[in-house]
Protein backbone atom coordinates (compact mmCIF):
# COMPACT_ATOMS: atom_id res chain seq x y z
CA UNK A 1 0.00 0.00 0.00
CA UNK A 2 1.12 3.49 -0.76
CA UNK A 3 2.16 5.98 2.07
CA UNK A 4 0.75 8.67 0.51
CA UNK A 5 -3.08 8.89 0.65
CA UNK A 6 -5.52 9.22 -2.10
CA UNK A 7 -8.92 11.20 -1.78
CA UNK A 8 -11.30 10.19 -5.03
CA UNK A 9 -14.40 12.74 -4.61
CA UNK A 10 -17.00 11.49 -7.12
CA UNK A 11 -19.26 14.66 -8.38
CA UNK A 12 -21.87 14.60 -10.44
CA UNK A 13 -26.00 14.71 -10.44
CA UNK A 14 -28.74 12.40 -8.41
CA UNK A 15 -28.94 9.05 -9.89
CA UNK A 16 -25.55 9.56 -11.97
CA UNK A 17 -23.80 6.37 -10.75
CA UNK A 18 -21.70 8.40 -8.23
CA UNK A 19 -22.19 5.70 -4.77
CA UNK A 20 -22.55 2.46 -6.97
CA UNK A 21 -18.92 3.65 -8.12
CA UNK A 22 -17.75 3.95 -5.18
CA UNK A 23 -18.19 0.92 -3.74
CA UNK A 24 -17.18 -0.54 -6.40
CA UNK A 25 -14.28 0.48 -6.16
CA UNK A 26 -13.78 0.10 -2.28
CA UNK A 27 -14.36 -3.74 -3.52
CA UNK A 28 -11.76 -3.48 -5.52
CA UNK A 29 -9.12 -1.80 -3.53
CA UNK A 30 -9.52 -3.44 -0.71
CA UNK A 31 -9.23 -7.09 -1.88
CA UNK A 32 -5.85 -5.47 -2.64
CA UNK A 33 -5.34 -5.03 0.67
CA UNK A 34 -5.98 -1.43 0.87
CA UNK A 35 -7.09 0.70 3.55
CA UNK A 36 -10.31 2.07 2.28
CA UNK A 37 -12.42 4.90 3.99
CA UNK A 38 -15.85 5.75 2.14
CA UNK A 39 -17.80 8.59 3.23
CA UNK A 40 -21.03 7.72 2.35
CA UNK A 41 -23.50 10.28 1.37
CA UNK A 42 -26.46 9.35 3.35
CA UNK A 43 -24.13 8.41 6.32
CA UNK A 44 -22.52 11.73 5.95
CA UNK A 45 -25.87 13.82 5.73
CA UNK A 46 -27.16 11.56 8.88
CA UNK A 47 -23.95 12.07 10.95
CA UNK A 48 -21.25 14.44 10.10
CA UNK A 49 -23.96 17.01 8.48
CA UNK A 50 -27.24 16.88 10.93
CA UNK A 51 -29.47 19.68 10.15
CA UNK A 52 -28.17 20.68 7.39
CA UNK A 53 -30.40 21.56 4.22
CA UNK A 54 -29.95 21.92 0.59
CA UNK A 55 -29.35 25.63 0.51
CA UNK A 56 -26.27 26.83 -1.68
CA UNK A 57 -24.51 27.74 1.73
CA UNK A 58 -25.71 24.31 3.74
CA UNK A 59 -23.97 22.02 0.21
CA UNK A 60 -21.05 23.98 0.88
CA UNK A 61 -20.70 23.39 4.65
CA UNK A 62 -21.67 19.89 3.86
CA UNK A 63 -19.04 19.59 1.19
CA UNK A 64 -16.33 20.95 3.32
CA UNK A 65 -16.90 19.11 5.75
CA UNK A 66 -16.39 16.23 3.97
CA UNK A 67 -13.34 17.37 2.20
CA UNK A 68 -11.88 18.23 5.99
CA UNK A 69 -12.33 14.66 7.25
CA UNK A 70 -11.17 13.01 4.18
CA UNK A 71 -8.46 15.46 4.32
CA UNK A 72 -7.42 14.31 7.98
CA UNK A 73 -7.92 10.48 7.15
CA UNK A 74 -6.18 10.93 3.72
CA UNK A 75 -3.15 12.32 5.33
CA UNK A 76 -2.53 9.01 7.09
CA UNK A 77 -2.35 7.10 3.72
CA UNK A 78 -4.78 5.06 2.26
CA UNK A 79 -7.61 5.73 0.37
CA UNK A 80 -10.49 7.93 1.05
CA UNK A 81 -13.79 7.67 -1.28
CA UNK A 82 -16.74 10.29 -1.15
CA UNK A 83 -19.55 10.68 -3.39
CA UNK A 84 -21.16 14.09 -2.59
CA UNK A 85 -23.02 15.55 -5.15
CA UNK A 86 -20.75 18.49 -5.04
CA UNK A 87 -22.13 21.39 -7.85
CA UNK A 88 -20.34 24.21 -6.51
CA UNK A 89 -16.77 24.66 -8.37
CA UNK A 90 -15.58 26.64 -6.14
CA UNK A 91 -16.10 24.51 -2.80
CA UNK A 92 -14.81 21.29 -4.90
CA UNK A 93 -11.73 23.56 -5.87
CA UNK A 94 -11.49 24.46 -1.93
CA UNK A 95 -11.29 20.69 -0.79
CA UNK A 96 -8.43 20.05 -3.22
CA UNK A 97 -6.71 22.81 -1.92
CA UNK A 98 -7.57 21.18 2.00
CA UNK A 99 -6.50 17.67 0.44
CA UNK A 100 -3.24 18.54 -1.16
CA UNK A 101 -2.22 20.68 2.12
CA UNK A 102 -2.91 17.81 4.22
CA UNK A 103 0.11 15.89 2.30
CA UNK A 104 -2.63 13.72 0.42
CA UNK A 105 -3.70 13.43 -3.42
CA UNK A 106 -7.01 14.38 -4.71
CA UNK A 107 -8.52 12.45 -8.05
CA UNK A 108 -11.87 14.65 -9.27
CA UNK A 109 -13.87 11.89 -11.11
CA UNK A 110 -16.97 13.78 -12.18
CA UNK A 111 -19.61 11.24 -12.90
CA UNK A 112 -21.30 12.92 -16.11
CA UNK A 113 -24.12 10.83 -16.84
CA UNK A 114 -26.80 13.43 -18.36
CA UNK A 115 -29.79 14.23 -16.56
CA UNK A 116 -31.73 12.70 -19.43
CA UNK A 117 -30.09 9.13 -18.06
CA UNK A 118 -30.34 10.21 -14.07
CA UNK A 119 -33.77 11.02 -14.93
CA UNK A 120 -34.73 8.06 -16.88
CA UNK A 121 -33.10 6.14 -13.59
CA UNK A 122 -34.59 7.98 -10.94
CA UNK A 123 -34.22 5.04 -8.60
CA UNK A 124 -35.86 6.70 -5.93
CA UNK A 125 -38.50 8.87 -7.11
CA UNK A 126 -37.04 12.26 -6.42
CA UNK A 127 -36.80 13.50 -10.10
CA UNK A 128 -40.34 13.03 -10.47
CA UNK A 129 -41.22 14.86 -6.95
CA UNK A 130 -38.66 17.72 -7.93
CA UNK A 131 -40.59 18.29 -11.77
CA UNK A 132 -44.29 18.10 -9.40
CA UNK A 133 -42.37 21.16 -7.22
CA UNK A 134 -42.06 19.12 -4.45
CA UNK A 135 -38.64 19.10 -3.79
CA UNK A 136 -37.45 22.35 -3.65
CA UNK A 137 -33.68 23.08 -4.57
CA UNK A 138 -33.10 19.96 -6.96
CA UNK A 139 -29.35 19.76 -8.64
CA UNK A 140 -30.21 19.49 -12.59
CA UNK A 141 -34.24 20.52 -11.56
CA UNK A 142 -34.15 23.92 -10.34
CA UNK A 143 -30.80 23.98 -8.64
CA UNK A 144 -27.51 24.73 -10.77
CA UNK A 145 -24.51 21.92 -10.85
CA UNK A 146 -21.38 23.38 -12.44
CA UNK A 147 -19.44 20.91 -14.45
CA UNK A 148 -15.63 20.85 -13.46
CA UNK A 149 -13.27 21.80 -16.08
CA UNK A 150 -10.70 20.45 -13.22
CA UNK A 151 -11.61 16.60 -13.64
CA UNK A 152 -9.04 13.91 -13.59
CA UNK A 153 -11.64 11.41 -15.22
CA UNK A 154 -14.23 12.29 -16.69
CA UNK A 155 -16.89 9.15 -16.85
CA UNK A 156 -20.88 8.88 -18.15
CA UNK A 157 -22.05 5.81 -16.73
CA UNK A 158 -24.98 5.26 -19.64
CA UNK A 159 -25.38 1.71 -20.97
CA UNK A 160 -21.62 0.73 -19.19
CA UNK A 161 -21.43 -2.04 -16.73
CA UNK A 162 -20.53 -1.79 -13.49
CA UNK A 163 -16.97 -3.49 -13.67
CA UNK A 164 -16.22 -1.38 -16.70
CA UNK A 165 -16.99 1.93 -14.69
CA UNK A 166 -14.84 0.78 -11.55
CA UNK A 167 -12.20 -0.84 -14.18
CA UNK A 168 -11.96 2.85 -15.93
CA UNK A 169 -11.49 4.83 -12.49
CA UNK A 170 -9.12 2.36 -11.08
CA UNK A 171 -6.82 2.76 -13.97
CA UNK A 172 -6.83 6.79 -13.14
CA UNK A 173 -5.50 6.61 -9.44
CA UNK A 174 -1.69 7.17 -9.23
CA UNK A 175 0.45 3.71 -8.48
C1 LIG B 1 -30.27 17.24 -4.65
C2 LIG B 1 -31.23 16.03 -2.95
C3 LIG B 1 -32.05 17.12 -2.64
C4 LIG B 1 -31.94 18.30 -3.42
C5 LIG B 1 -32.53 15.53 -1.26
N1 LIG B 1 -31.03 18.32 -4.41
O1 LIG B 1 -30.07 10.40 -5.03
P1 LIG B 1 -29.80 10.70 -3.61
O2 LIG B 1 -30.93 11.62 -3.01
O3 LIG B 1 -29.50 9.62 -2.67
O4 LIG B 1 -28.67 11.76 -3.61
C6 LIG B 1 -29.12 13.07 -3.36
C7 LIG B 1 -28.61 13.52 -2.02
C8 LIG B 1 -27.65 14.69 -2.26
O5 LIG B 1 -26.95 14.99 -1.09
P2 LIG B 1 -25.44 15.46 -1.15
O6 LIG B 1 -24.97 15.53 0.25
O7 LIG B 1 -24.70 14.58 -2.08
O8 LIG B 1 -25.59 16.91 -1.83
S1 LIG B 1 -24.55 18.10 -1.81
O9 LIG B 1 -23.24 17.59 -2.24
O10 LIG B 1 -25.09 19.09 -2.79
O11 LIG B 1 -24.49 18.65 -0.43
C9 LIG B 1 -30.64 12.99 -3.19
C10 LIG B 1 -30.93 13.73 -1.89
O12 LIG B 1 -29.69 13.94 -1.23
N2 LIG B 1 -31.54 15.04 -2.06
N3 LIG B 1 -32.86 16.78 -1.59
N4 LIG B 1 -32.70 19.36 -3.20
N5 LIG B 1 -30.34 16.08 -3.96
Amino acid sequence: PSSTGTFVLFTGLSGSGKSTLARGVREALTARGETVTLLDGDVVRRELSAGLGFSPQDRDTNVRRIGWVGAQIAAHGGFVLACPIAPYDATRRDVRRTVERAGARLVLVHVATPLTECERRDRKGLYARARRGEIPDFTGISAPYEAPLDADLVIDTTGLADEDAVATVLRALPD
